[in-house]
């Protein structure tokens, strides 16, 4: 049985991974229009792949016998300077996720409920890899500059990390 301060933890990371799926839905939107097809499928399964973890939660917390939380959404950037631009803010964002995901884990210790600090290691698995591969990809679109050519593999490139995750 979840306490009450771990329920309302919890409710609080489902808010957090349901934003993120439309802050990076909004990232996929803004990629489409702009004609960066690989990088928009690629922000698509992200947001997809976000609202996987928000259901995750959803799922735990009603098993353990609370009660999951749908809250009102903070709206997202929907648009952006450059991709460089949106990718900054992609990293930005995991990393303000992880950190997010470190709170739960320490608060899951202070209540000693091993149980959830047992089902946030994924989490916490996952946000190492995603933040890697923002970081990556940060270092790639660094590296491409102005180069037209260079996004245009870079495009090409990104949506293969689609298809393979
Ligand atoms: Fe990448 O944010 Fe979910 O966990």
């Amino acid at each position: 049985m979840l306490s009450k301060s771990i329920e309302a933890a919890l409710n609080k990371q489902i808010r957090i991974e349901a934003e993120s799926s439309q802050a990076y839905l909004a990232m996929a939107i803004w990629a489409e229009v702009k004609g960066l097809e690989g990088i928009s499928s690629f922000m698509y399964s992200q947001s997809d792949e976000e609202r996987e973890h928000m259901l995750k939660l959803v799922k735990f917390i009603n098993e353990r016998g609370g009660h999951a939380h749908v809250s009102e959404l903070n709206a997202p950037n929907v648009t952006f300077t450059s991709y460089k631009a949106m990718f900054e803010k992609l990293l930005e964002h995991e990393i303000f996720v992880s950190e997010s995901i470190n709170e739960l884990v320490h608060i899951s210790l202070q209540e000693k409920d091993y149980a959830t600090h047992n089902f946030l290691q994924w989490y916490v698995s996952e946000q190492i890899e995603e933040e890697a591969m923002a970081r990556t990809i940060l270092d790639k679109v660094k590296m491409i500059g102005d180069d037209k050519g260079g996004l245009y593999l870079f495009d090409r490139d990104i949506q293969q990390l689609t298809v393979n995750s």
